[in-house]
């Protein structure tokens, strides 16, 4: 079998997806995720200038040594336009290789490891009252995990919190809104948030919470030292985490569990936070991470110091790279929870698919592949718009993380 061709799919139901479809001289076809939410141009510029050319007339199924080409061939590595490039094409010759296998992806993985993947649900609210419904709704739903993130008194916008009561999307038409911060309101609301939601549905759902990279080391500490009471699944992203060394000191001062991840595209990123065990979770993703070579690779190296997964599941990665995680998931021992932040029903009708959730699991369908098509008349129907995501100000003015 050889790749006959290859080419892009940009589309925007209800948000942009780039998409990238791998065709075979036998007919058959493998797709693979290519977005990376508000820069996606440059990745589609990437795969159709310099990537597409050198990919026709190779075999689909030598998938380690198409990586190692894209990836050490290139000279310059890492960043998440590159690692997003190299993701679409790994997820596509898997999907290409398991199909012609006619295979569900996960049996080449491993084979299923659990009939059933725990999944979180997003609860958000402007305020306390208000997440605490979201929490019960979800909890209707039947989901045994949910994050929860509330709006901070006077702080306007707070992240994960969107405005009109619509579910939470994390990027927006036209040029970035700017939201403004206060570290100091966050930090003396937050336990009370959780204090809150404890009384309300009882200790036995789990918690989530995002700080999205937004505390200095120390401020997380105080942070995870204060949620320990409501003994939390686990706080995200805490700090930024280009020194990985910072999570050393939150480690040193709290047990409440850390995740990170979904900001890094490569497994040096998560060196030293997964062999020190200054982390929990590991939420890389298999789009912005190099696809699922690399994330298994990097699966691996966290389960030898019981770092489980958490891969990344926000609505900005489409349903080709939920199918992946999930594939991928179901088959490594060292999965932890998957997110699940369901995309809207245009953009579920555009990415038909097979996996499913039911009663606060996910599992991946045993279609052979990734079992996931793209309508593309359907999705022509919704050309690209630029969007970005929020900007974040400090209420002084000066520009921080969002
Ligand atoms: O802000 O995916 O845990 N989930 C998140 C997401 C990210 C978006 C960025 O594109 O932090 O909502
Ligand atoms: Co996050």
């Amino acid at each position: 079998m050889k790749i006959a061709s290859a080419r892009l799919i940009l589309c925007s139901p209800d948000r942009n997806f780039v998409t990238l479809r791998i065709e075979t001289d036998e007919g058959i076809y493998g797709l693979g995720d290519a977005t990376l939410n508000g820069r996606e141009l440059a990745v589609a510029a990437y795969l159709e200038e310099h990537v597409i050319p050198c990919l026709i007339g190779r075999d689909p199924f030598a998938i380690e040594d198409i990586w190692q080409y894209l990836y050490r061939g290139a000279y310059w590595r890492r960043g998440p336009v590159t690692m997003s490039a190299i993701a679409a094409v790994d997820v596509a010759l898997w999907d290409i290789k398991a199909k012609a296998l006619d295979t569900p992806l996960y049996n080449l993985l491993g084979g299923k490891s659990r009939q059933g993947m725990l999944v979180y649900a997003h609860a958000n609210g402007a305020d306390i009252p208000g997440a605490i419904e979201s929490v019960k709704r979800h909890i209707d739903q039947g989901y045994l995990a949910i994050r929860v993130q509330s709006g901070v008194p006077g702080v306007n916008a707070s992240y994960g919190v969107p405005k009109g009561g619509k579910a939470y999307e994390p990027a927006e038409r036209g040029l970035p809104s700017e939201s403004l911060w206060s570290t100091e309101r966050y930090l003396n609301f937050a336990p009370k948030l959780f204090e809150a939601v404890r009384m309300e549905v009882g200790e036995d759902i789990h918690l989530l919470h995002d700080l999205h990279h937004r505390l200095t080391p120390i401020e997380a500490a105080r942070l995870g030292k204060s949620l320990e009471p409501y003994h939390l699944f686990w706080m995200e992203d805490p700090t930024p985490a280009e020194n990985q060394d910072g999570f050393r000191l939150i480690r040193q001062h709290t047990t409440t569990p850390v995740a990170t991840g979904e900001v890094f595209n490569s497994f040096w990123d998560a060196h030293d936070l997964i062999r020190n065990q200054w982390i929990d979770y590991l939420r890389m993703t298999i789009v912005h991470g190099g696809g699922i070579t690399a994330l298994k690779k990097a699966a691996d190296f966290a389960a030898v110091y019981q770092v489980r997964t958490g891969f990344h599941g926000a609505t900005d990665l489409s349903p080709v790279t939920m199918a992946a995680a999930l594939h991928l998931g179901i088959a490594i021992h060292n999965f932890g929870i998957q997110e699940h932040m369901p995309h809207t029903p245009l953009a579920d009708q555009v990415f038909p698919h097979h996996y499913r959730y039911e009663g606060g699991y996910m599992d991946p369908g045993d279609a052979p592949g990734l079992g996931v098509s793209i309508d593309e008349d359907l999705a022509g129907q919704y050309p690209y718009q630029r969007a970005y995501l929020p900007v974040a100000r400090k209420l002084d003015g000066t520009l921080t993380d969002w």
